[in-house]
């Protein structure tokens, strides 16, 4: 996802592999300005076509015929009482639907009426104002007008709803006699709706308050005077061992913010779900990517979204956040979605970052960068040798990407700065880079997109005298500039790329108990962010909302520390091995506490001896790194190959996974006889501490809590809590989740002292990692609230 798509990577690693070694040895050790106008003379035609032919299996325009199919579609789930798979539906039918036609309306309106079964009132409110403004037919708006008065109704808006009322009896006058069944209808559910508005009037309802009155405390947050979105109790430091990192100039305590920091640029990953079609099918993905369920701009949750006026892809939370986004940046990169899409996300995010950093920023960062290239002793070039530079204590002021005042902040500047480590990439890797990026330059020049690109900051500047006189193939300077700065920011990207993660809801939950797991959402340049170092075992924690980072202490930090934070390989989840195979990415070595300690003790870690296999004969450890396992208990003498113990595993997490379908499709006794089977095999060759057992455990709670069984589910989501903390430890952002569901399981079944001691423990672990005013904190404390508000009658039941 992050990179181009295998093909593509296998095409470019076969021209390397055909290039003459002397032009090899002159890439791999060219600075990023000769690299970028180096490769700008090897993309030729021949691979261009072959992108050409990859674009084609990614479809991000808008096809008519899509918008009928989806809507269709649409309307049958609808038919099913499945609202919220029919407003994704809808919604995938109106990015369809070409800027203009009238079926545009009639998607808006259809999504309406699922809106309303959702209970989204004031959403359904929005999109029956879409289908107005949209040419909804005339003869067809009673109907929704009447919807609109019911929505003002649920809202409390009397005076509102009587007015669409009296519109609708004033289009029924003109529209003359109604006699058809459909009309009789309408007729009926209009004096409905006016016996119901007369009784409102007559005794309107108090307003409801929420269940208790929810006040998180106020968080302490003071802002660094010199690095914009750092606590003040951090400083940043130098010294040539470290490089830049953050260091704690107070005492901090666990869940004090220590940054805040929005993203400086972030493109939405379109995840697993995005299909590419091999043949020239004609069947409609009714799959659901993030680009469906996200704001392509702002990342926000999407319930009824605004679709770009260019392509299918884009989609927004508003049309305000579509305006903006095409202003910014999407103007120009809407006719390139397929191509951003078949080159990854780095690639994406480079032409995002040039984009919003505007042209003029980008030229003058990328002249300043060469004036050290040539002289290196040239003063303006001081903070590029700063690594060699003795005087780097001079305090902030000399630290790269701080500005003469000597602060720091988010800027295009600071992104700039960030290390490309070069010299550190493969070659090949960087042959990959330099053809996509190229690749995306030429694209823009022949779709005529150079100008919107280049006139972005200062029109005056850059409107070029003569471009005609340039060969088609050839970029022009701004371009090859263009280039050079997207080729930095995809190799920085290696080493700097953040995630944006969030915890996504999984499938059409019953509302009891809510499931979540864990999804990339994004990549983000955070420059702040992007100051930490790694730890394996680190003392904060990152949450994010929207396209904004928070990081959190986790434990108390004195002061002088540094701050860590966790790239990905954490010491609960990975071995050591494995964390400094993942970290090379990096280009740095992990001497992290926990690293040292598993590479001076010399055992096997915990880690790999917990997600083991055992023995099917004796239930002890297996041991051995090569292809045939040995069972431990040397009386035993059991060896089994690792592939059919592998086998096993896989087979296991598909009988799991069929298990949830069976429930979500309402046979939950069946769901538990297949994970109790599940079980049973499982114990026969997997260490009872492994993730996979604990795994079985949550999904049988899971089962349970959708048949209202709460006890049964609260014991088996305590036998998952014990695995899960085992691996990720007591105070994780896992447990806290964990512990989470507990507590909505034991609030469901009234188990009221021992749901109030689990909300107290949730509360406790998930406000270090997400703050005291956060949305899990807020339903923590009303689940206490309307505990402490039962009535006594349902306690002594308990
Ligand atoms: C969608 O709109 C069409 C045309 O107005 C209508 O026939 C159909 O009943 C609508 N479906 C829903 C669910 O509102
Ligand atoms: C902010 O950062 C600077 C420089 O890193 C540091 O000297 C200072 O102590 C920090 N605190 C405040 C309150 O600005
Ligand atoms: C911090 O990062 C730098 C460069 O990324 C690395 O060389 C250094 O070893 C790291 N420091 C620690 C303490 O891990
Ligand atoms: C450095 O950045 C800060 C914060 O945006 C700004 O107030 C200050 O004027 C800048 N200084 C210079 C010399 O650009
Ligand atoms: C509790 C904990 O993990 N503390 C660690 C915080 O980070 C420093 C530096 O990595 C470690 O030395 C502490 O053990
Ligand atoms: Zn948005
Ligand atoms: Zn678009
Ligand atoms: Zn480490
Ligand atoms: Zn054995």
């Amino acid at each position: 996802m992050a990179l181009p798509v295998p093909e593509w990577r296998g095409r470019a690693s076969r021209r390397w592999a055909a290039l003459d070694p002397a032009l090899r040895e002159r890439l791999a050790a060219a600075s990023l300005h000769d690299a970028a106008r180096l490769s700008c003379d090897l993309l030729r035609t021949e691979e261009e076509a072959a992108l050409v032919q990859l674009c084609r299996r990614v479809c991000v325009s808008k096809e008519p015929s899509a918008a009928g199919f989806y809507r269709e579609q649409g309307n049958r789930e609808f038919g099913q009482r499945r609202y919220q798979v029919a407003v994704r539906l809808y919604s995938k039918a109106a990015s369809h639907e070409p800027p203009g036609s009238p079926e545009m309306s009639i998607c808006f309106a259809n999504r309406s009426a699922a809106l309303f079964h959702l209970g989204h009132f004031e959403v359904c409110l929005e999109d029956i104002a879409r289908a107005e403004s949209h040419g909804y037919p005339d003869r067809l708006l009673p109907k929704v007008l009447l919807r609109k008065a019911e929505c003002l109704l649920c809202l409390g808006r009397s005076q509102d709803a009587a007015d669409a009322l009296s519109v609708v009896e004033s289009k029924i006058a003109i529209g003359g006699l109604m006699t058809s069944p459909a009309d009789q209808t309408l007729l009926k559910k209009l004096s409905q709706l006016k016996v119901k508005l007369r009784e409102k009037e007559r005794c309107p309802e108090p307003a409801r308050e929420a269940c208790g009155d929810i006040q998180g405390k106020p968080e302490i947050w003071e802002e660094n005077d010199s690095i914009s979105g750092a606590s003040s109790s951090l400083s940043l430091n130098f010294d040539t061992e470290r490089g830049r990192h953050l260091v704690a100039s107070q005492d901090i305590m666990p869940g004090q913010s220590l940054l805040k920091e929005e993203a400086f640029v972030s493109v939405l990953c379109p995840g697993e779900g995005l299909l590419l079609q091999d043949s020239s099918e004609t069947s409609w993905d009714t799959g659901v990517t993030n680009a469906d369920l996200y704001c392509h701009r702002c990342l926000r949750r999407l319930l009824a979204s605004v679709p770009c006026q260019g392509c299918s892809y884009a989609k927004y939370c508003s049309q305000d956040c579509a305006d903006m986004a095409w202003e910014q940046y999407h103007r120009t990169e809407c006719s390139l979605g397929a191509l951003l899409l078949t080159l990854g996300v780095f690639c994406h995010v480079a032409l995002r970052t040039v984009l919003l950093a505007g042209f003029a920023e980008v030229s003058r960062l990328v002249e300043w960068s060469h004036s050290g290239d040539k002289d290196p002793h040239n003063p303006k070039a001081r903070c590029k040798c700063l690594s060699e530079a003795p005087d780097a204590g001079a305090g902030a002021r000399g630290i790269l990407g701080c500005n003469n005042s000597g602060q720091y902040q988010s800027s295009y500047q600071a992104v700039f700065h960030l290390l490309p480590h070069t010299e550190q990439h493969s070659p090949e890797d960087k042959f990959l880079c330099m053809l996509s990026v190229v690749a995306v330059c030429k694209q823009l020049q022949e779709a005529g997109l150079e100008a919107a690109l280049l006139n972005q900051d200062s029109p005056e500047q850059w409107s070029k005298p003569e471009t005609s006189e340039k060969t088609l193939d050839e970029l022009s300077p701004e371009l090859k500039t263009v280039a050079e700065a997207m080729l930095r920011h995809v190799l920085q990207l290696q080493c700097n790329a953040q995630a944006i993660t969030v915890m996504q809801e999984l499938g059409p939950g019953n509302g009891a108990v809510v499931n979540k797991k864990p999804v990339r959402l994004a990549t983000a340049f955070f420059p702040v962010l992007s100051l930490l170092n790694h730890s394996c075992c680190p003392n904060t924690s990152v949450s994010f909302s929207g396209t904004a980072a928070t990081v959190r202490a986790s434990q108390p930090i004195p002061r002088g520390q540094e701050i860590f934070h966790c790239y990905g390989p954490h010491q609960c989840r990975m071995t050591v091995t494995e964390r400094q195979q993942l970290l090379s990415q990096y280009f740095f070595e992990c001497h992290c506490r926990a690293c040292l300690d598993e590479l001076e003790s010399d055992v096997k870690s915990v880690v790999s001896m917990r997600n083991s296999f055992c023995c099917p004969n004796c239930q002890a450890p297996m041991q051995g790194e090569e292809d045939v396992l040995c069972c431990s208990n040397e009386a035993c003498a059991t060896s089994v190959s690792r592939e059919s113990l592998s086998r096993r595993f896989r087979d296991l997490q598909q009988q799991i996974k069929k298990a949830l379908d069976l429930l979500r499709d309402g046979r939950a006794d069946q769901a538990i006889k297949m994970l109790l089977k599940c079980q049973m095999d499982a114990g026969n060759f997997l260490s009872p501490e492994h993730l996979l057992m604990g795994e079985m455990e949550d999904s049988l709670a899971q089962v349970y809590a959708t048949l209202g069984k709460w006890q049964e589910a609260a014991r088996h989501l305590k036998k998952s809590i014990d695995i899960v903390e085992m691996h990720h430890g007591p105070s994780s952002i896992e447990i806290g989740h964990e512990l989470f569901k507990l507590a909505q399981i034991l609030f469901n079944g009234f188990a009221v002292s021992e749901a109030l001691s689990t909300i107290q423990r949730a509360e406790e672990i998930l406000s270090v990692h997400y703050g005291p005013q956060s949305a899990q904190i807020q339903e923590l404390q009303e689940m206490k609230t309307c505990l402490s508000e039962l009535p006594s009658s349902i306690l002594q039941r308990t």
